[in-house]
């Protein structure tokens, strides 16, 4: 994995969607972070081109959300930006990642850190929550109005997942997605299983990108999100591993999603974000480890 010699210049864009899960806010979470997110990323010396939100119409069906955040984050990789897309509950992805792989003309490679797998249909969901849906969308599995082959599935990792129902594992088993349970992550070690992530997604100099989805993480870390599941993710113990990643002349884009801020009344989500900003953005992984 290449480290880029040159700065990387970043676009931010935010998405207030809460359409893959109605009944919750993580529309306002993306108005909370976008400008605490622009903050960190100056603080890091990142050079920001562009800060702004992605329009979401309150008319607008989701097909529609979704083109419109797709050419807009195209746009910002043709022009050699570096996506960072804030959301928004995780559906966004569906519009994030066709973005990249439209521009770049390509199936990209994913790292997909999250508690669930994302990968329903319509037809399996037993929610009916299109945040549970983008992962299978960006397969080709799902509504065909917003889903559609936009990954490599060789070179896609789900990285923490712990609550899932059969018919996800069997799609994502079938179009030979490696999946890193959290169970995985405690028996052979988190380093290690990182390592085998990164090669995979990243391997090969080819495009590859990251969205988290904040349920990742411990709910006694990171209360602010929908569907929290415990159990999850230390943020202290990730953080410094994102550095190389982001930081690679190959990552195009990165995705934070399902921050909602009517769950975060102690501040505790808000810092812990913080605190993996600062460990993807900071200039080098030395100058994080002293703020995490
Ligand atoms: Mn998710």
């Amino acid at each position: 994995m290449a480290t880029s010699e040159r700065p990387v210049v970043v676009r931010l864009l935010s998405v207030a969607s809460n359409r893959g899960y109605p009944t919750g806010h993580a529309d306002r979470g993306s108005e909370v972070l976008r400008p605490l997110v622009a903050a960190w990323l100056h603080q890091c010396g990142v050079v920001v081109d562009g800060d702004l939100p992605v329009p979401v119409e309150a008319d607008e069906g989701m097909a529609a959300m979704l083109s419109s955040l797709s050419a807009t984050v195209a746009e910002a990789i043709t022009r050699g930006r570096q996506a960072w897309v804030v959301g928004g509950d995780h559906v966004i992805a569906a519009g994030t990642w066709r973005g990249v792989s439209r521009a770049l003309a390509t199936r990209v490679g994913l790292l997909w850190i999250d508690a669930h797998l994302d990968a329903h249909t319509p037809w399996t969901s037993p929610s009916g929550n299109a945040h549970g849906m983008p992962l299978a969308a960006l397969l080709g599995r799902g509504d065909p109005a917003w889903s559609g082959p936009c990954l490599d599935p060789t070179r896609v990792v789900v990285f923490g997942a712990r609550s899932h129902e059969p018919a996800e594992q069997a799609l994502l088993r079938d179009q030979g997605v490696r999946v890193i349970e959290m169970s995985e992550i405690r028996r052979r070690g988190l380093s290690t299983c990182w390592r085998e992530a990164v090669a995979i997604v990243a391997d090969d100099s080819l495009a590859f990108g990251l969205t988290i989805d904040l349920d990742a993480f411990d709910p006694d870390e990171i209360p602010g999100v929908a569907t929290p599941v415990p159990g999850g993710l230390a943020v202290g113990e990730l953080a410094p591993l994102l550095f190389d990643l982001v930081r690679s002349s190959h990552c195009v884009a990165v995705e934070i999603t399902e921050f909602d801020p009517e769950l975060d009344a102690s501040g505790r989500s808000i810092d812990a974000v913080r605190r993996l900003v600062l460990a993807m953005a900071s200039p080098t992984p030395h100058s994080i480890r002293s703020d995490i």
